[in-house]
């Protein structure tokens, strides 16, 4: 296949403009004893994909993917000090990721605010929450 001059010079403007407009949006997260940090607290709305670690030496982690207004340190909790998972929109969740080991989980994001939570017992009261912003 030969490529003419105007299409080679083209294609060569064309691969900024086309890198600019990128990929599904993905986000790391890495979850450590009590913690949880993001490698972005702001995506484009549209697929997201969620690279969880659990770095933590001494604990299994879940990661849950909520849609709510509330700050993400504001969340309703039962007598025991977890969240009511029943009394939010849960988008989607990891289940007990291994100490070590990590997760993929591509959810579809419309605009507006989500927490992420790790919600075994004690975990949310112990720090593990983050705010991510989902731009339109
Ligand atoms: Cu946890």
């Amino acid at each position: 296949m030969r490529f003419t001059l105007p299409l080679l010079v083209t294609l060569l403007l064309a691969a900024p403009l086309l890198a600019a407009c990128g990929g599904p949006a993905a986000v790391n997260v890495t979850l450590t004893t009590y913690g949880i940090s993001l490698s972005t607290a702001s995506v484009k709305a549209g697929s997201v994909t969620f690279n969880v670690k659990n770095d933590a030496t001494d604990l299994i982690h879940e990661f849950v993917v909520v849609k709510t207004d509330t700050p993400a340190d504001q969340l309703t909790l039962d007598a025991e000090g977890n969240v009511t998972e029943e009394s939010l929109t849960v988008v989607d969740e990891i289940e007990d990721i291994e100490i070590g080991k990590g997760g993929e989980l591509t959810v579809d994001l419309a605009a507006g605010h989500y927490v992420l939570i790790c919600n075994v017992a004690g975990h949310y009261k112990g720090g593990m929450h983050a705010d991510l912003t989902v731009a339109p």
